[in-house]
């Protein structure tokens, strides 16, 4: 669809405007009644900026990432379906390397939302022989809420994972803190997926880490004491979280991330991972996060 037709149909005023931008790609902007905005990609149906009312951005993004077809956009909030991490497919699936097609926008008192949609297609079909379709609903307000629904459109069952891959901007990988990830159990990538158990209740870093937490709790906390501001992730329906740092050798193995970029960001994934979805023919599964930011409770001592 092209951008007249996308702004007729789906734009609303000052709240929703597609934009073509430098590299080709289609964008959309969005802002809430509250002031915030953000910005999605058709292409991936890929979040790549969250700005609160004041103009904070929340998200990290890569400025050495790609707007090319056939790359991730290194930050944001890349969608990964229906496979997580390498496996059959490429890695991370396909979704988020796909042109989404817009579907519904709203603008209601309480959010503004944008939802897209990506379906089965004789060329995904040679790749992964499935009929579904996914989409993803934004909604914005003073918080940013995304919405994965996937539905079985074929007459066999369909298994997938699925996760919305968080990119937080911090300030130091060295002040953030994790909360709520206290005695679960989790998969090390850094040693073959083997099982573990976090016995810390807060998590900090000084090093590389790349774990799947299992049955994590429904809400886990993001603190970064060098911007004095915390994220509070609420999901539902998606039980794993992933929290990824590649730490510097790593992170300058990545062509499209800044040198250092690792100091700037933590990755913390809500998605459905350790157990893949099961879906049979017409099922429909439905899993979302909400990232609403606070700030620090300054200890007494600073007051
Ligand atoms: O976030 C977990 C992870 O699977 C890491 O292992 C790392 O590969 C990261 O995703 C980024 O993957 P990407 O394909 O986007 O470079």
């Amino acid at each position: 669809m092209q951008l007249e037709e996308l702004n007729s149909k789906f734009g609303k005023t000052d709240r929703i405007n597609f934009a073509l931008t430098p590299s080709g790609l289609i964008h959309a902007k969005i802002q809430s009644n509250t002031g915030s905005r953000a910005i999605i990609y058709l292409y991936g149906a890929h979040l790549t900026s969250w700005r609160n009312s004041s103009g904070e951005e929340i998200l990290y993004l890569s400025p050495k990432a790609e707007f090319t077809a056939g790359k991730a956009i290194r930050g944001g909030i890349p969608v990964i379906f229906p496979q997580f991490g390498p496996g059959k497919l490429p890695s991370h699936g396909f979704a988020r390397n796909k042109l989404w097609r817009v579907v519904k926008s709203s603008v209601t008192d309480k959010f503004t939302s944008l939802t897209m949609a990506l379906s089965h297609s004789a060329e995904l079909n040679k790749i992964w022989p499935y009929k579904f379709s996914i989409e993803i609903e934004v909604r914005l307000s003073s918080s940013l809420t995304a919405v994965l629904r996937v539905k079985n459109e074929d007459d066999k069952p369909l298994e997938f994972q699925c996760a919305l891959h968080t990119y937080f901007e911090v300030s130091d990988i060295q002040k953030v803190a994790l909360k709520g990830f206290s005695g679960l159990k989790f998969l090390d990538n850094l040693k073959a997926k083997s099982l573990g158990q976090e016995s810390r209740s807060v998590l900090t870093f000084n090093e590389e880490i790349d774990r799947v937490y299992l049955n994590a709790p429904n809400e886990l906390i993001v603190e970064d004491a060098g911007l004095n501001r915390s994220v509070t992730i609420a999901k539902n329906n998606l039980p794993d979280a992933v929290v990824w740092n590649p730490w510097q050798e790593k992170g300058a193995s990545l062509a499209d991330l800044e040198s250092d970029g690792y100091k700037k960001f933590i990755c913390v994934e809500t998605g459905a991972i350790g157990t893949p979805v099961k879906l049979l023919p017409g099922e429909t599964f439905e899993g979302w996060q909400e990232l609403a930011m606070g700030r620090l409770e300054l200890p007494t001592s600073e007051l």
